[in-house]
C-alpha cells in the first residue's frame, strides 16, 4: 500500500498505534465507499477501538476479525492489518472474491491502552490499563467476557496477568466491542480473534472439551486452513478446542461471540512462533507470518462454504 501523501505501511516493522489509526483514516479516503471507519468502543483512557468495515454492497453475510486484545502481542497488530490491506489491494482473485461477497468489520488493536503502554513503558504488558483494586492496574480483557466468567484459568487477584476484573465485562473495552459484536449479531458467519503464540488454531469452549452441533465440522474446516497456511513456508500449526490444545480457560472473546452471539465459525489463531523469541518476534517474520495467515483465512472461507 503506498500512494502520495499518505501513511504508508510496511510489513517488516511493528507500528506505533498512532501510525495504525492514521493508515486506517487514509485507507478510508482512498478506497471511498468501499471502506469505511468503524468505532467498536473506547477504552479507559479515551482511546477509539477504532477499526474498518470493508463493504461491497448491502445484505452481505459478516466476517468479524479482531486483533491486540492483549498488548503485548504485537504480531497479531501487523497480521490483522495485513488481511485488511489484501482484502483492499490484492489482485489475488480468491482474496478479491473474499473482499466482494462479505462485509468485513476488521479492528486491529481491541486493546490500544495497552498497546501504547507496550510500546512505551512495559513491552511484555498484556492487560488494560484501568486502576483496579488494591493500587494495581489493568484487568486480563480475554477473561473478562460474560461466557463462563471466572470458572477456570482466570484469577482473581489484581496483580496477575489473568485477572478477570471485578464482574463480566467490568472493563469499557470488552464492554463496549462486545455491543458492538451484538448490534452486527447473527449477521456473523466467521470470527477470528488473533493471540500469539504457539502456532494453534483454537475453537471455543475453553472449559469444555464436549462437542458443540457444528464442532466437527468446525475443526475440519480449521485443520483444512492450517494445511493451506503449511504450504507458503512450512509453518504448522494445531487444530483443537481451546482447554485441549493450550489451557482451560474462561470469560475469552471467543467464547462469548459462540455461546452468546451464536456465530456458526469462531476461531482463535496462536500465530508464530513455538517460544523461540515468543511475543519478540523478529521483524522479520512479520512478512512470512502475514502472508501465510491470509492464504489460511482466503482457504477458511473456501471451506466454509463446503459444509
Ligand atoms: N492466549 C489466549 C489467552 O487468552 C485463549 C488463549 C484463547 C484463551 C481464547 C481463551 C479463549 O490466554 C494468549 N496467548 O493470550
Ligand atoms: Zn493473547
Amino acid at each position: 500500500y503506498r500512494s502520495n501523501n499518505s501513511v504508508s505501511m510496511e510489513w517488516d516493522s511493528y507500528y506505533k498505534l498512532a501510525d495504525i489509526y492514521a493508515w486506517l483514516d487514509d485507507l478510508v479516503a482512498t478506497y471511498k465507499g468501499i471502506a469505511s471507519i468503524i468505532v467498536g468502543g473506547r477504552s479507559h483512557e479515551g482511546r477509539q477501538i477504532r477499526g474498518i468495515k470493508i463493504s461491497h454492497g448491502s445484505g452481505r453475510r459478516a466476517i468479524f476479525v479482531e486483533g491486540t486484545m492483549h498488548a503485548r502481542e504485537w504480531i497479531t497488530t501487523t497480521a490483522v492489518c495485513y488481511i485488511l490491506n489484501e482484502l483492499l489491494t490484492s489482485n489475488d482473485s480468491e482474496t478479491k472474491a473474499a473482499a466482494h461477497d462479505y462485509d468485513w468489520y476488521i479492528f486491529p488493536v481491541t486493546n490500544p491502552d495497552g498497546y501504547v503502554w507496550s510500546h512505551e513503558q512495559n513491552r511484555m504488558w498484556r492487560k488494560n490499563r484501568r486502576p483496579t483494586t488494591g493500587g494495581h492496574i489493568g484487568v486480563d480483557l480475554n477473561r473478562n467476557w460474560n461466557s463462563n466468567w471466572l470458572v477456570s484459568g482466570a484469577s482473581t487477584n489484581p496483580a496477575s496477568d489473568t485477572f478477570a476484573g471485578l464482574g463480566p465485562f467490568s472493563e469499557p473495552e470488552s464492554r463496549s466491542l462486545s455491543a458492538y459484536i451484538s448490534s452486527i449479531g447473527n449477521k456473523i458467519e466467521l470470527f477470528l480473534s488473533f493471540h500469539s503464540f504457539g502456532q494453534l488454531l483454537l475453537v471455543p469452549f475453553g472449559n469444555s472439551t464436549a462437542p458443540y452441533a457444528n464442532y466437527h465440522d468446525a475443526i475440519n474446516i480449521g485443520r483444512r486452513a492450517m494445511g493451506a497456511l503449511s504450504v507458503r513456508y512450512g509453518t504448522q500449526y494445531v487444530t483443537g478446542n481451546i482447554a485441549e490444545a493450550i489451557y482451560s480457560a474462561t470469560g475469552g472473546g471467543i467464547d462469548w461471540v459462540k455461546e452468546k452471539v451464536g456465530v456458526p465459525l469462531v476461531y482463535c489463531y496462536e500465530l508464530r512462533d513455538k517460544n523461540e523469541h515468543g511475543f519478540l518476534l523478529p521483524e522479520d517474520q512479520i512478512l512470512p507470518n502475514n502472508q501465510e495467515v491470509m492464504d489460511s483465512v482466503v482457504e477458511m472461507i473456501h471451506q466454509a462454504k463446503r459444509f
